[in-house]
């Protein structure tokens, strides 16, 4: 594709579906309706900890054939939520290795009782391999924190009259090895003057807790048995309409009709359809734009699919109904184009993490921070370092922040992680990745790395084939991987649509030295630019800042340190704001946790708000930029700067 035109990858969309390496089916997200019914099993959970020497006793007594009490003492277990912070045993605080949860659930006569009805587990995310039981059954596994995955277990449920109790038991591995993602060494500690025999450390290399569990939503549902299993839509916009692509798969018969209709916000059809693809035209449409960049952001129709099938059974039908955005990505060498009018991301990086929970899903802690984002005049983040849960992004969608969606390639820092193993899961992880989220109208962007070393030339390689997979998986979007190389060694670049570059100045070196921060930033862009002509996004920056520590002039770790950083860093983007540079993400949203060393003080601190979410002052001066920046590349360009704040239900 040739660079330096505009490259619109909506119009891409229907060429290339269904590359996978091997997943089976769909992954949408699970919802009720006239067909279907969910069963959340969130609450408490019996939890035990195998602390045996090889940390497999739990498998050789087979604690899942029994009750887990029956097999030791367990504790009550929130979930979603991580569990490391939960108890006052320091030993589960840093566990590594197998932890087992176990609930009881009872089940609705109808969903034993009809063999029209399929019933489905499904587990939000285990970080970070897990074991599925089903009544002592061996179900299902998976590998990898952060993604879905499920299993239909018909058959274990509906075996007879009446066996409507499960006992569902989870076992979860939160160890990385080089060939995980993220990957991590287990360092065996061996000077027995030092350490007790078999002492072993568990090293990573990423600036994050690994917190592990079941971190979000464990439910059951149910669809008929010939049912929806995916939906892919892409959109385009064709002078004053909207064209919406969607593909249907079924599964269970051949024997069905599919009809869809879409619904605009006010619940009235504007275009319908039938069979298993097709596109849909909305004259005069409304599209899906960012948070602050129109007056009417993040507007959502609805695609409706109903399904009628025959099975030997008897008829079924199924209904799902997916929110769609109709927008259109597109990357010249200069700009991020959302609907052809240039994008600039002003947001911030994430993390999932809260105190006691972790990395538990939460939903006052999202709501909170999306309101936070909001006052903020944040139009953006990314999911550093990995995906977040689906209800994160369906917020996105609604709320109209732009995502640009991480995979957990993080910490790909020794030559010895650039394997063929790690390769081809990397790519079915970007495979998940895809399934989950390419219909959310607000993720823009595929990010499959993390400061990768990719000065190697084995990351080179490795870059290349995982990026060319995401494209081949999703030509809609662009895709980027984020370095912190030089420009002149960064063997991954040249694969990417947009540059993406962390940088630390007058942090990590020439510490105090803010006077820098401007000349180093011009060298920084002058010379990726030069060399790449693509478009650049500053994707982090930020200085450690403890709320509460003052000094003036400013002192590194104090709220003036940081302000004064951040001010430079402004500078210096402006200067090439309006040529090559589309965005800036600052480094960090809110304090989080870290492992535990001599240069991070109860985790890290770079966050504008604390970890409990309150602003750090530099938190006022970022968001007196943001909505600044907001006015000026607002579209079309009707808002003075006084109305737009002063109009804002949210100053
Ligand atoms: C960057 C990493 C990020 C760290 C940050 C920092 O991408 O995960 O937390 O540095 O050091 O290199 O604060």
């Amino acid at each position: 594709m040739a660079r330096g035109s505009a490259v619109a990858w909506a119009a891409l969309g229907p060429l290339l579906w269904g590359c996978a390496l091997g997943l089976q089916g769909g992954m949408l997200y699970p919802q009720e309706s006239p067909s279907r019914e969910c069963k959340e099993l969130d609450g408490l959970w019996s939890f035990r900890a195998d602390f045996s020497d090889n940390r497999r006793r739990g498998f050789e007594e087979q604690w899942y054939r029994r009750p887990l009490w029956e097999s030791g003492p367990t504790m009550d277990m929130p979930v979603p939520s991580s569990f490391n912070d939960i108890s006052q045993d320091w030993r589960l605080r840093h566990f590594v290795g197998w932890v087992w949860y176990e609930r009881e659930v009872i089940l609705p006569e109808r969903w034993t009782q009809d063999l029209r009805t399929r019933v489905v587990l499904r587990i939000g995310s285990a970080h970070s391999y897990a074991i599925v039981w089903v009544n002592g059954v061996d179900t299902l596994e998976h590998e990898g924190g952060y993604l879905p995955f499920e299993a239909d277990i018909s058959n274990l449920v509906q075996v007879g009259p009446l066996p409507s109790r499960l006992r569902i038991t989870i076992a979860i591995n939160n160890t990385l090895t080089p060939t995980t993602l993220p990957p991590g060494t287990i360092q065996y500690l061996t000077d027995t003057s030092k350490y007790p025999k078999g002492y072993f450390v568990q090293n990573t290399y990423f600036d994050f807790f690994n917190y592990a569990g079941l971190q979000r939503s464990v439910l059951l549902y149910t669809t008929p048995t010939t049912y929806i299993d995916d939906i892919t839509v892409t959109t385009s916009v064709e002078q004053d309409s909207g064209l919406v692509n969607y593909q249907i798969s079924v599964k269970g018969s051949n024997l069905f009709k599919l009809e869809v209709r879409l619904l605009d916000a006010e619940n009235k059809v504007v275009a319908n359809g039938t069979g298993t693809q097709g596109q849909l035209k909305v004259p005069g449409v409304s599209l899906w734009w960012p948070y602050l960049m129109h007056e009417r952001p993040a507007y959502l129709y609805s695609l409706e699919v109903q399904l009628t099938a025959q099975t030997s059974l008897g008829p079924v039908s199924d209904f799902y109904t997916l929110p769609v955005g109709i927008r259109t990505v597109a990357v010249t060498k200069s700009q991020f184009l959302i609907n052809g009018k240039p994008f600039y991301f002003h947001g911030v990086n994430k993390h999932e993490d809260a105190d006691i929970r972790g990395k538990g899903f939460d939903w006052p802690l999202l709501v909170k921070d999306f309101n936070l984002l909001r006052w903020l005049g944040a139009n953006a983040f990314r999911t550093s370092h990995y995906p977040y849960a689906e209800e994160v992004m369906q917020m996105c969608d609604r709320y109209g922040i732009v995502v640009i969606d991480e995979c957990p390639g993080v910490g790909l820092a020794l030559p010895q992680f650039f394997n063929n193993v790690s390769l081809h899961h990397h790519m079915q992880v970007m495979e998940e990745v895809v399934r989950r989220d390419k219909n959310h109208p607000a993720v823009v962007m595929w990010s499959v790395a993390n400061e990768p070393a990719s000065h190697l030339e084995s990351a080179g390689y490795y870059l290349k084939m995982v990026i060319a997979h995401t494209k081949a998986l999703d030509p809609s979007r662009p895709v980027t991987f984020v370095s912190n190389s030089n420009y002149a060694a960064d063997k991954g670049a040249p694969y990417v649509d947009v540059i993406c570059l962390n940088s630390y100045y007058s942090w990590y070196h020439d510490y105090g030295h803010l006077e820098l921060i401007q000349l180093q930033l011009a060298t920084q862009f002058e010379n990726w630019y030069k060399k790449y002509q693509k478009p650049i996004i500053q994707s982090e920056y930020g200085a450690e800042t403890i709320a509460g520590f003052h000094q003036d002039p400013p002192l590194m770790f104090t709220e003036e340190y940081q302000k004064s950083l951040l001010e430079q860093y402004h500078l210096g983007l402006d200067q090439k704001r309006r040529k090559y540079v589309v965005g800036e993400l600052i480094w960090n949203f809110a304090d989080f946790m870290t492992e535990q060393s001599p240069t991070r003080v109860l985790g890290n601190k770079k966050g504008i708000f604390t970890r409990q979410r309150q602003p750090k002052s530099a938190a006022f001066l970022l968001r007196e930029r943001y909505w600044k920046i907001a006015n000026e590349t607002r579209y079309p360009h009707s808002v003075a700067k006084s109305q737009c704040l002063e109009n804002s239900p949210f100053t």
